[in-house]
């Protein structure tokens, strides 16, 4: 296992590549062009520029999250061919560069998305919350209270730009049915496959966040049952997992450390990440600590273990605690606290394996 740390880039990210490097055990870091739109190509100047940052702190920059899929490939439209290929062009810059695994999320119009970014935990903290009867049919209002009252930060998939093509977005998705967007998976993958070979680049895609549809928009990978289709339906050793504890968490009928034994050799990167569960259906992100959430992550940890997981691994989102200003979920302590607490699982697992 390889521990990564996520790292938004030079001037947009309060957390400092200075400040990761004294965080014990972290190997890579998980980065991405943050200003590329889906679609574009990401060009070998742009790439090489992120390199010299990261070698200078000694970090492999082995994990791209993510490239984004152009919507037009996900609704299936003709002009996906064209965004299919710049994908490849994409891949084909980041090979130069020895980039091993690249995330993606194949969710229509939102990336993951929560009613509360700096929901109070109760112990002075904050931490992304999930208020189910706040997503109901209008996501205007949803964006009015990102743009309005979270301080300038957003979810991914939520930025104004996007916003104000909401009605845009939402009709060109009508005609997509679920297996519609299955289907059109599908297709992304058979044509990306032969350039992941050529590449040695794994595509892992991230489960959908939360499991379940939500507007009204289909939602793919959320369960076991879904996992197994995906796996199934473009069986290579390149079509891979980003295993996202967290996203797949949130149904309580998820067994994430089930998910991890049965398809452990497809699992590329793993997110490890905590959630708490209400009884309403209501769920709130939580630290990294087992007893704290009802993830498992200690089964989840061992499972990876027993199953001599070698791909990356990373704490994924962080309450906000001691004051800190930062990203929703991308602050630097809760996220340096969850690193240790997920090595010293490890290492703990380790030496008993060694007696
Ligand atoms: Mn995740």
């Amino acid at each position: 296992m390889q521990m990564t740390f996520r790292w938004y880039g030079e001037g947009n990210d309060s957390v400092t590549l200075d400040q990761i490097r004294q965080i014990p055990g972290v190997e890579g870091i998980v980065w991405a062009l943050h200003n590329k739109q889906a679609g574009e190509i990401w060009e070998v100047d742009e790439i090489e520029e992120v390199k010299k940052q990261l070698d200078k702190y000694g970090f492999n920059m082995d994990v791209v999250e993510s490239v984004n899929v152009h919507d037009d490939i996900k609704i299936g439209l003709p002009s996906r061919d064209k965004y299919i290929e710049n994908y490849k062009i994409t891949l084909r810059n980041l090979a130069k560069f020895g980039v091993k695994v690249v995330c993606y999320n194949f969710m229509p119009v939102f990336d993951w998305t929560r009613t509360d970014l700096f929901h109070p935990v109760g112990d002075g903290s904050t931490a992304l919350y999930y208020e189910k009867d706040k997503i109901i049919d209008d996501p205007n209002e949803m964006a009015r209270y990102i743009l309005e009252e979270c301080e300038g930060y957003t979810m991914p998939g939520w930025e104004p730009e996007r916003m104000d093509k909401l009605t845009e977005l939402f009709e060109a998705y009508k005609p997509v049915t679920k297996e519609k967007l299955w289907e059109n998976l599908k297709y992304f993958l058979e044509q990306m496959m032969p350039v992941c070979h050529e590449c040695d680049i794994k595509l892992a895609i991230h489960p959908d966040d939360p499991p379940w549809d939500i507007f009204g928009l289909p939602r793919l990978l959320v369960d076991a049952e879904s996992i197994d289709r995906f796996v199934n339906m473009v069986d290579d050793p390149y079509n891979c997992l980003t295993l996202c504890s967290g996203s797949l968490g949130a149904n309580p009928e998820n067994c994430v450390a089930d998910i991890i034994r049965k398809h452990c050799g497809r699992i590329a990167f793993a997110h490890v990440r905590n959630v708490k569960h209400f009884p309403n259906g209501d769920f709130s992100e939580a630290s990294h600590r087992d007893c704290d959430g009802d993830t498992g992550i200690i089964e989840i940890m061992k499972a990876y273990h027993d199953c001599g997981f070698d791909g990356y691994m990373r704490p994924d989102h962080g309450r906000h605690i001691w004051g800190e200003k930062c990203r929703p979920g991308y602050g630097l302590y809760d996220r340096a606290l969850g690193i240790m607490y997920l090595l010293g699982c490890w290492d703990m697992l380790e030496s008993i394996e060694k007696k």
